[in-house]
């Protein structure tokens, strides 16, 4: 019998992957250019089910890739060639595993004998993102001998990447040349189901204890990241008379009468950190960025801390958790609900007036502070971009003092999805991440973001206008890294070292660098020019830039002056008590 040709080998094996990750619910890939990649390549690109974005930067296709995972659930295919290429994805490979995002990472390899010969391209991409992926593939050169297995390898891969927690997986394809061929039939569907993702469900007992903790009046629940059924938290909170000290990524943030938006304003004035000390803690989810609600976590005396992670993940720098829970934190506090006998009286509702009192306090206190500004400060960029963005939006917010300004100044809102990248709390792949999310989504996509973090990922730019997405894209340009501003390397070092180091100015004209990948992008003057653009984040409004300049001297006075104007209310505010 004839060797069968290797590139219509390597084509039928890849089609079956595509065709095997196709029947359990992958819809997208995104591809990077390059030769070795080139039967998945083609396979991907011939198969109608599959919605292929090709994207010159790995780094960012790495970025678009998570983004896919972040909006559907369901991991997207991301392919390179072989080589540095495979690196490049290191960044959203970390970012993946963090964040509990499954990605099917597909790194395009040399074969066997082409290593450690000095063959152009070739590096050694086995286990390259070490303990960042769940699982690492290497089948090997296809030759048709082993066709029974491929689509076994499909599925396992599939099912790690959908495991528990979900996250990336690395699958190395080595093909030898030809590169180009024409798929056989496919090995038969064996007929089995995927894992799928699920998290671990809360046994009875630790309901029970859950469900005991609530016997407390003076408790708190502070909502982060990773909460599918929010609405299930704020039943519990609102039978408990307890306050919800809600993240903008937890869903929970919204207009009702136990949600705290502005934890970090009241916990900066010692007095009301005091008054408001609770004895029993229930941290669902993730944490919240602000450092001084992490500070006050862990120097509650006393308090009794549970916390609630979909996967068991523990979410607790400072080890002051008492028990950690693995389970779905809103099937949690639903289940909880249940067990629950009598509603509280009504004696219990102080300690929640007490937090209501005062959030209201620092909520009219930042109104009034950041709106009476007439340039648009930092803190006003954020929250006229939360209130501003259509109905149905989603927002992605970049670290490093966006998600601050939004976590601290926003007002609460029921419909709007806030996301961004917090599993490593990188500054890159943000404007990607966001594109993923609009290309997997019908839905507008609005990201916040400083001006480094944007340069960083000024890749994603690239053919952005002829992508089909609604992107509107807001840069608060402070020329440099507005959060160093705050840390003590600021006081500390010389205001040239500093500014060398962490200021880092660059001079970059955003508006210019959009418009070079024809994108249009103008410079917004004031909050009201601001609240214009983002409220024109509908469908069809496509690719869209906008700069609002912001100097990081001044926005450091502002912070301070909104956190003085919010203790002054504080103090004048009644108890509540
Ligand atoms: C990939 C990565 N590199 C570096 C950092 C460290 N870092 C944190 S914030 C920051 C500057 C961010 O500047 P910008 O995006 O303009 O936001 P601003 O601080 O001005 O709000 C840097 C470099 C990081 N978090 N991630
Ligand atoms: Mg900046």
């Amino acid at each position: 019998m004839p060797e069968p040709h290797a590139g219509d080998v390597a084509a039928t094996f890849c089609a079956t992957l595509v065709d095997e990750w196709v029947r359990h619910g992958v819809t997208r890939a995104v591809v990077a250019p390059g030769s070795r990649s080139t039967p998945m390549a083609l396979a991907l690109l011939a198969d109608p089910r599959v919605a292929v974005s090709v994207h010159h930067d790995e780094r960012s296709a790495g970025f678009v890739a998570l983004g896919v995972g972040i909006a559907t659930g369901l991991p997207a295919v991301v392919l390179t060639t072989s080589g540095t290429a495979t690196a490049e994805l290191h960044a959203a490979v970390v970012e993946a595993h963090h964040a509990e995002v499954p990605v099917l990472v597909c790194t395009a390899d040399r074969p066997p004998e082409l290593h450690g010969v000095g063959a152009p391209q070739t590096i050694d991409q086995t286990n390259l993102y070490g303990s960042a992926v769940r699982a690492f593939y290497d089948p090997g050169v296809p030759d048709g001998r082993d066709s029974a297995d491929w689509r076994h390898l499909a599925r396992s891969a599939l099912d790690a990447a959908l495991g528990s927690p979900p996250g990336p997986v690395q699958v190395n394809l080595a093909f030898t040349e030809p590169l180009v061929g024409a798929p056989g039939p496919l090995p038969d569907v064996d007929g089995s189901t995927t894992a799928g993702a699920g998290g671990c469900e809360p046994d009875t007992a630790e309901v029970a204890l859950v469900a005991d903790a609530a016997r407390f009046a003076r408790g708190v629940i502070v909502a982060g990241g990773g909460i599918a059924r929010p609405a299930d938290v704020l039943a519990l909170a609102a039978r408990l008379g307890w306050p919800v000290i809600a993240d903008p990524r937890s869903g929970c943030r919204v207009e009702h009468p136990c949600v705290v938006a502005h934890v970090d304003a009241l916990l900066r004035d010692p007095p009301t950190a005091t008054r408001l000390n609770p004895e029993v803690v229930l941290r669902l989810g993730d944490l919240p960025a602000s450092k001084v609600l992490g500070r006050w976590l862990d120097d509650i005396d006393g308090a009794r801390q549970i916390g609630v992670t979909t996967y068991g993940t523990r979410f607790d720098p400072g080890r002051s958790l008492d028990v950690l829970i693995a389970g779905e934190p809103g099937a949690l506090c639903a289940a909880v609900t249940g067990q629950l006998e009598s509603p509280s009286d009504s004696g219990e509702r102080g300690w929640l007036a007490t937090w209501r009192v005062a959030d209201d306090a620092a909520a009219q206190a930042i109104a009034a502070t950041v709106d009476a500004a007439g340039e648009p400060s930092e803190p006003a960029v954020a929250r006229t971009v939360v209130a501003s963005a259509p109905r149905g939006v989603t927002l992605v917010v970049s670290s490093s003092m966006p998600i601050r300004d939004v976590e601290w100044y926003s007002a609460p809102r029921s419909d709007l999805g806030v996301r961004a990248n917090r599993g490593a709390n990188g500054i890159d792949g943000v404007v990607s991440t966001a594109l993923g999310m609009a290309l997997a989504s019908s839905d507008p996509v609005v990201v916040l973001i400083g001006d480094v973090a944007a340069l960083h990922d000024s890749t994603a730019l690239v053919g952005l206008p002829a992508r089909g997405v609604d992107l509107t894209v807001v840069v608060v340009d402070n020329d440099g890294g507005g959060i160093f501003s705050f840390l003590p390397q600021s006081a500390a070092l010389d205001a040239r070292s500093f500014e060398v180091l962490f200021g880092t100015p660059h001079g970059v004209d955003l508006v210019g660098l959009a418009a070079a990948h024809g994108i249009s992008a103008a410079i917004l003057r004031t909050t009201d020019e601001l609240a214009t653009f983002v409220s024109g984040a509908i469908p069809g409004s496509g690719a869209r830039v906008g700069v609002v300049h912001t100097e990081r001297a001044t926005n450091v006075e502002v912070h301070d002056a909104v956190h003085a104007s919010v203790a002054d209310a504080l103090r004048s505010a009644p108890t509540g008590e």
